[in-house]
């Protein structure tokens, strides 16, 4: 299935890329043989001794043409995207623009992403924006997670969370662009987010991290105690909010079991505070566990306030929908084992995890057992930590943030360490470079975690790399979990702190090659064209509308279908490209020279943006994406007139 993929024309890439493409690529077949050199030139070098070394070993080498067992999906930090990487090769393999503005794709400018940005908007923040451009521009990403159907991942969907402007988006895995994103209401901040598990997704349980007062208008501020912090389910399929939690504390991170019952969050102060020495006076703050069916049932008797629009139920301690757990103070990573019954929560400031057995949690709401009573093992790892990853087969790997290591640790043997027994749960410890925060195990968050690869997340690269001024490159480093105890093989810097990451076999991510001509994306594009009569896969024309002007063409390489077109000073000019290369990999773009336009246009995708031609003067656009021997040829004028004066 990961062979090259074959394109409409029934031949594929790797066949345009041999020898019988060269010679037809000027004649216009594709512009694959820019490419021909490149792929020839890696295939035809050899292995150096070290690489040799590594492959026989079955290190994390990938070999030049080999492709990887796993999509990593990375999350981007505060650059507000989201990253697929390959794993093992660790090679960064594709960006995906989602919260922030991407040069090279035209996200957050072309109608398409801006539609996508601002169609799940809160109206407040739309009013907010109308003056300034419209879409933020930034975002910080901390949370990629796929899609599930009974416990493991289906590769439809991977959701990701906006902790800087409060949103949750959807990447479509069929094309690996975003396709939804909303805003959260009534919360701030989002942080924590998980999909469930089972039997599907289903909801989208998201973290409002941030305690503020419900409405956020004015009409509350220095009172703390009057803030609040929400949990929201948002329905996956339609990305609406499905309903919401008012909860006592902060909301960090969150998790959901492996039956579709429950969902957990961690919650660092418990004092409501809101300096750092208030946050941290208590000696035990919670995690909130959610009754995913009392909740249901709540927004179907109506025991809920209907609140910007969505029904909030009253989640605070005493509630029948929630229960605080004890834990000691600011628990931070929230992690359900494979195993389908455990679930790890991180000390932080304690060098305890705390695990939770989920089949003790009916007894704990109908309150037969006391709130701690639901916890199985506590055992002591080590300074710091944070996010706990599995492999499978009974272990558990936690990430120690101050010690700098990760702790590979039996969760059998810490159980039995909890009731008394005098064994050590503790199995190994290897060092990572520097303080790691989030790791992650091959399958690891699914029934299927198999115990292959883990990555390590360090928030410092110090001296593992060398200097770049400094601004320092995060390192995300790879563990062998395969053989006897853990083995690092590879360091790779990175920027803009990936908090997360998921590793996902490739049999379960299957992209088209090209896009479908129906594809949702460019529905309002399309209708437009038939407004206006045209057909978007073959035209070329220039249609006015009292100051508004559409520019319709296509892309064939190495042309536009429309070499120059004229509009006057002050006009709303909207070029519509649609790409008609039905090619694997051919992507064109559309550049205007000194408007600051620049879009993406990939195969078989229509992409249009919308500006004013308030610069006279003749303007060349090009195509900014190498498509072709004569890709430097690829342009066309626009030709602005001067407003009378
Ligand atoms: S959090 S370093 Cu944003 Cu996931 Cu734990
Ligand atoms: Cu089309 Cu470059």
């Amino acid at each position: 299935m990961f062979k090259a993929k074959t394109n409409n024309k029934g031949f594929s890439r790797r066949d345009l890329l041999s020898g019988s493409a060269k010679a037809a690529t000027l004649a216009g077949l594709s512009g694959a043989a820019v490419a021909t050199g490149a792929a020839g030139f890696a295939g035809g070098s050899a292995l150096t001794a070290k690489q040799a070394k590594a492959a026989e070993s079955g290190e994390a080498f990938v070999g030049p043409g080999d492709l990887d067992e796993y999509y990593g999906f990375w999350s981007g930090g505060q650059s507000g995207e989201v990253r697929i990487y390959g794993i093992p090769s660790m090679r960064e393999l594709m960006r995906i623009p989602v919260f922030n503005r991407c040069s090279a794709t035209g996200w957050g400018q072309t109608n398409e992403s801006r539609k996508i940005m601002t169609d799940g908007m809160l109206p407040a923040t739309k009013e907010y924006l109308s003056n300034r451009g419209g879409v933020w521009h930034n975002g910080d990403t901390h949370h990629p997670h796929m899609s599930f159907t009974d416990g493991t991942y289906d590769g439809r969907y991977l959701f990701v969370n906006d902790k800087a402007n409060t949103r949750v988006a959807r990447i479509d895995c069929s094309t690996m662009k975003c396709d939804k994103m909303i805003e959260i209401p009534n919360a701030a901040d989002i942080h924590g987010l998980r999909p469930q598990k089972y039997p599907r997704t289903g909801y989208v349980f998201a973290n409002g991290e941030h305690r503020v007062p419900i409405p956020n208008d004015g009409s509350i501020l220095d009172e703390p105690e009057k803030y609040h912090s929400i949990f929201s389910a948002i329905d996956g399929d339609s990305m609406t909010i499905a309903w919401q939690v008012m909860v006592d504390g902060n909301l960090d991170n969150c998790d959901a079991d492996y039956q579709g019952l429950y969902a957990f969050s961690t919650c660092y102060n418990s004092e409501e505070g809101v300096t750092l020495s208030e946050m941290t006076s208590a000696e035990q703050d919670w995690v909130v566990i959610f009754d995913i069916k009392r909740i249901e049932a709540a927004v179907k008797n109506g025991d809920f306030k209907t609140i910007a629009g969505v029904p909030v139920i009253d989640g605070r301690k005493g509630s029948k929908y929630t229960r605080y757990v004890p834990i000691s103070t600011s628990p931070h990573g929230c992690n359900t084992a494979p195993d389908g019954r455990h679930v790890m929560i991180a000390g932080k400031l304690s060098p305890t995890v705390s695990v939770i057995d989920v089949t003790l949690l009916p007894g704990l709401f109908d309150d037969k057992i006391e709130p701690r009573g639901c916890i199985v093992a506590e055992p002591e790892l080590g300074l710091g930590p944070l996010h706990t990853a599995f492999d499978g087969k009974g272990n558990a790997y936690t990430t120690l943030f101050l010690d700098s290591q990760v702790c590979k640790w039996s969760v059998d043997k810490a159980i039995q360490a909890f009731k008394g027994e005098n064994v050590n749960p503790i199995l190994e410890k290897i060092d990572v470079q520097y303080q790691p925060g989030h790791n992650h195990s091959s399958m690891g968050e699914t029934k299927e975690a198999d115990g292959k690869w883990l990555v390590s997340l360090n928030k410092f690269s110090k001296d593992r790399f060398i200097n770049v001024g400094p601004l320092k490159p995060e390192n995300d480093q790879l563990i062998d979990l395969s053989g006897d105890g853990m083995k690092l093989v590879h360091d790779g810097a990175s920027f803009a702190e990936p908090h997360d990451c998921i590793i996902v076999k490739a049999s379960a991510v299957n992209p088209k090659a090209v896009w479908d001509r129906d594809d949702p994306t460019w529905a309002d594009a399309a209708a437009m064209a038939k407004k206006d009569g045209v057909d978007l896969e073959d035209v070329a024309e220039v249609i006015r509308d009292g100051n508004k002007v559409r520019v319709y063409m296509t892309s064939i390489a190495p042309e536009f279908s429309l070499e120059k077109f004229t509009v006057k000073q002050g006009d709303e000019v909207t070029v519509i490209i649609t790409n008609m290369d039905d090619v694997d990999d051919l992507a064109h773009g559309f550049t205007l020279g000194n408007y600051g336009i620049a879009m993406e246009v990939a195969a078989q995708a229509t992409a249009s943006v919308t500006f004013t031609a308030d610069r006279p003067g003749v303007h060349w656009f090009y195509c900014q994406w190498f498509c072709h021997a004569l890709h430097m040829e690829m342009r066309g004028r626009m030709l602005v007139e001067p407003r009378a004066s």
